[in-house]
């Protein structure tokens, strides 16, 4: 069935003058819709699983603004405290008791986390525990993963995922060759090239660091064994065990992919969920590798805005809705429907595909699957998900605009906000096939 042509006349020309503005029309890289075509719609505003568009067009939103949104946009009880909360500043730049009241729910929830730093984003998070790392065990070297992204620092930026793979872009230029030398990477699911590396460079590798599910290669789930393996390998190496939860942290469990999966890091970068919306990143861990950061310890970092009074009680408000009973459940449910009509629709249109959920993440990948690694996640068939990503949005779907990252569930996607949404992949592939 053709669907109804979108009338983006305003988007269009907002995002026109915003080229002149801004380096590519945008503050963040992927949503400018590079990998996919046409150009990005501009929001106006967004509610429960629902996003609008300046042209008042209304879109059922898979993108959940890159993951905070888990109990839906502009949650009513999270607008409410910030509504109260903002009567008193909105920014304190002196120690506040709401951060006292999120770092202890973060340390209950998140089993390697018995102290915690806030600071602003996840970027911020995964540059400050790679500095820790470092500092903690002595050595220069981290083995991160390809098609993993820890952001943009320096450090990471080396076969990373997320903006860099949807662009295609090399390597960043700016990123000094003496910075990179000490990072080290190996293939996604791949414990014996880990081993390897260990082997290769004896008594000077400070870490791993990793998301323990992969959102930012689309999404990839490790084997069995893989992430034991990584905990097994840093023991025994005298290195120390980093996951990146910033994507999965309170969304694959309310522990995070680690109490998921039972395996506990050292180390956890968290950001997203635990702002409710607001910016919100957060490294912690063993308290003896935490007492390193200063003004405990010689390990220095800061932030202006870290800890303010607004982002903590967005993210406090987020995790008591989460903790609620039933949360997960709910949205393993919405998920595990939403994937099983992603299958079926492909299979009847005769299109491959492997697609699979945890909890309130998903993905899938135009071909027939397993896609274990980044190596196979990007020889899957870019020019179809561009031709789908654009047949889905004319229905309605507002998909990430890019074959490489995950998409994100909240509590507020119904029953027939699902069904709606498989009607038009079945649409969309039979369009597209
Ligand atoms: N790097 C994030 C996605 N993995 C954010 C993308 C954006 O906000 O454009």
């Amino acid at each position: 069935m053709t669907a109804p042509a979108l009338n983006t006349s305003h988007s269009q020309a907002i995002f026109g003058a915003a080229q002149a503005l801004m380096p590519g029309g945008v503050s963040s890289p992927v949503r400018a819709f590079k990998s996919v075509g046409g150009q990005p719609i501009v929001f106006d505003r967004v509610k429960g699983p629902y996003a609008w568009d300046v042209d008042g067009n209304k879109y059922i939103d898979y993108i959940g603004s890159w993951g905070p949104a888990i109990c839906g946009h502009a949650h009513p009880e999270v607008i409410a405290a910030l509504q109260e909360a903002i009567e008193k500043g909105t920014s304190f730049g002196a120690p506040c008791a709401l951060e006292n009241t999120l770092a202890e729910m973060v340390i209950d929830a998140v089993p390697s986390v018995e102290m915690v730093r806030f600071v602003n984003s996840g970027t911020e998070a995964c540059m400050a525990v790679l500095r820790l790392i470092r500092a903690y065990t002595g050595r220069d070297k981290v083995i991160k993963f390809e098609g993993c992204y820890h952001g943009h620092a320096d450090m990471f930026l080396v076969k990373a995922g997320s903006g860099v793979a949807t662009l295609g872009l090399p390597d960043s230029p700016g990123v000094p060759r003496s910075t990179t030398a000490n990072t080290l990477t190996a293939p996604y699911n791949d414990l014996e090239a880990v081993k390897a590396l260990f082997a290769e460079n004896p008594d000077a590798i400070s870490g791993v660091i990793l998301e323990p599910i992969v959102g930012n290669a689309g999404f990839i789930q490790p084997e069995p064994g893989f992430l034991e393996g990584l905990r097994e390998l840093t023991k025994e190496n005298g290195a120390l065990l980093v996951f990146d939860e910033v994507m999965t942290g309170f969304r694959i469990s309310y522990g995070g992919a680690q109490a998921h999966f039972g395996v506990t890091p050292d180390l956890t970068t968290m950001g997203k969920v635990i702002g409710g919306g607001l910016p919100v990143g957060a490294y912690g861990g063993r308290a003896d590798i935490m007492g390193m950061v200063a003004p405990a310890g010689p390990m220095y970092q800061a932030g202006t805005l870290s800890g303010n009074p607004l982002a903590m009680t967005a993210g406090i408000k987020t995790l008591e809705l989460l903790k609620q009973p039933g949360t997960y459940e709910k949205l393993t449910a919405t998920t595990q429907k939403l994937v099983a009509g992603i299958k079926d629709a492909a299979q009847s249109a005769g299109m491959p595909i492997t697609a699979a959920s945890v909890s309130a993440m998903f993905g899938f990948f135009l071909c027939e699957g397993p896609v274990r690694n980044f190596e196979e996640a990007k020889s899957t068939d870019s020019e179809r998900f561009g031709k789908l990503h654009r047949s889905m949005l004319e229905r309605g779907i507002y998909l990430a605009p890019s074959a490489f990252e995950a998409g994100f569930t909240s509590l507020a996607h119904s029953d027939a906000d699902i069904e709606a949404t498989i009607n038009a992949f079945r649409e969309s592939f039979a369009a597209v096939a």
